[in-house]
């Protein structure tokens, strides 16, 4: 009997797996500014990420560092009120050079994803 359960359980677990690609998309990041990849020729002051689908703000984040790893965010991601799937963060006066962007979000159907991309501050 216990085992008769227990197959099920992986039965059930791994329909729900299987299925809930194909029921529901995850976010993942549409679009970005500075944008990805992108050669900025004035320090952005703000980092704008767009998603595919809302997020959920208590456990998405985004942080932005330099060549050396160090951080050049302030710290304060958001998902701005009325923008559900839109994540900001401010950004120290960026020096010329390459920064990475790190983000890491929860959609509201609970998928995480995350993702790196990198742009370009001055010329080189
Ligand atoms: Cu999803």
């Amino acid at each position: 009997m216990f085992r008769n359960v227990m197959a099920l359980a992986l039965v059930a677990g791994g329909f729900v797996i299987g299925a809930a690609p194909l029921a529901r998309a995850h976010a993942f990041l549409d679009h970005a500014s500075p944008a990805v990849g992108s050669s900025m020729r004035a320090s952005p002051p703000v980092l704008m990420l767009w998603f595919t689908q809302d997020l959920e703000p208590a456990f998405s984040r985004v942080t932005v560092t330099n060549q050396a790893g160090q951080r050049v965010d302030l710290n304060n991601a958001q998902t701005p009120p009325g923008q559900p799937a839109e994540l900001q963060i401010g950004l120290r006066s960026l020096p010329a050079g390459n920064y990475t962007v790190t983000w890491h979000v929860v959609s509201v159907d609970t998928h995480p994803t995350d993702g790196t991309f990198t742009f370009q501050v001055g010329g080189r």
